[in-house]
């Protein structure tokens, strides 16, 4: 085997996070081993979802409906429960934030306190898991900061998305995709079952500055701002812009960070502040995309400097190419001086 392929077939994901360190720090192995974990909940998940259809009580609703009011999918449960479980006896996670637990779950035993905080939405798009369409995990690490004493998380709602430490999601399309950054550069690994690790597929992911594409759910545009509507029909009338929308959230942004282009989800009449969420959705996925030269904005202010009010806090979502989302803000602001 040349030199250079069994190289990369040993970049796995624990030894690019030491190398993008640069260190062997004990913070490096710590992130280095939380990566591990994360990799791991991802080989889980995509191993259950590529036999979900052949496995009973794999599909379909709980019955339950979750703190959003959404119903619960069993697919939603069992991805909250792995990334639990991974970091269970790890010593490195004390404390996960999830869009399917009302309250964070803390892991008080082995666990020296104060340490990292797992933010993560365990299966982003879940309503495409029957219907066999690609679907996410989507994560960010944390450092806990000052007392957490009433199990609330209130460090958290001190915090902006530039605290983040890490961040990223994992895509479960025809092959099973990592993207992360530790804050030097966005990298993706493909997961190669015949080795069960995921391997260094793209390094320092840079977005086009202008793509093609604008991503949003046109269903809901009299619902929209009459700004975002006037968005909409410039993208009708000029040539260049295709829509391309899939209902999950890191198929559409992956497709965006990989052709560029912008993904919206801007506020609508029934949900003012948008549908997605800042804590484990909105802001990991501007920390990453502005790692590849990109940008991410609730449609008037930078997406990383928004605080969350509670830990479910919403925002409107404009992320992707620079100048695409440069315009989208262009609609709005010029909206607002008018009004
Ligand atoms: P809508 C899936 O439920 C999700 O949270 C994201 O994955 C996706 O981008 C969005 O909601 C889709 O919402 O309102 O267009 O169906």
């Amino acid at each position: 085997i040349p030199e250079q392929a069994l190289d990369r077939d040993c970049t796995t994901l624990s030894r690019h996070v030491l190398q993008q360190s640069e260190s062997f720090s004990p913070e490096a192995q710590d992130l280095s081993a939380i990566m591990s974990r994360i990799a791991l909940a991802g080989k889980l998940i995509s191993r259950r979802l590529s036999r979900a259809g052949l496995m009973a009580d794999v599909l379909g609703f709980t019955g339950e409906t979750n703190v959003q009011g959404e119903s619960v999918k069993k697919m939603d449960i069992y991805a909250n429960e792995v990334f639990i479980s991974v970091f269970k006896q790890s010593g490195l996670v004390c404390r996960l934030a999830s869009e399917e637990m009302e309250k964070p779950y803390y892991i008080p035993e082995n666990c020296p306190i104060g340490r990292y905080t797992l933010l993560y939405d365990p299966i982003d798009g879940s309503s495409n898991v029957d219907i066999n369409i690609n679907v996410g995990s989507i994560f960010a690490i944390r450092q806990q900061q000052g007392e957490d004493l009433n199990g609330e998380a209130e460090d958290l709602l001190q915090q902006n998305g530039r605290q983040q430490i890490a961040a990223g999601y994992i895509l479960y399309g025809p092959s099973t995709m990592l993207v992360y950054s530790i804050g030097r550069g966005a990298h993706s690994f493909i997961l190669d079952p015949s080795l069960g690790e995921f391997i260094l597929a793209q390094e320092n992911i840079k977005i086009p500055e202008h793509g093609p594409i604008y991503s949003t759910n046109e269903g809901n545009f009299w619902q929209w701002d009459e700004s975002i509507r006037d968005y909409t029909r410039y993208v009708h009338r000029h040539e260049g812009y295709t829509a391309r929308y899939s209902g999950a959230l890191v198929g559409d942004i992956h497709r965006i960070l990989m052709q560029g282009g912008v993904f919206l989800y801007p506020g609508t009449v029934k949900n003012p502040q948008g549908k997605l969420r800042l804590l484990y959705e909105t802001a990991p996925l501007a920390f990453l995309i502005e790692q590849a030269g990109g940008r991410a904005s609730n449609g008037e202010q930078n997406l990383l400097d928004i605080v969350p009010e509670k830990l479910h806090h919403r925002t409107p979502l404009v992320i992707g190419s620079k100048e695409d989302v440069n315009l989208v803000e262009s609609f709005i602001s010029e909206h607002k001086r008018r009004q």
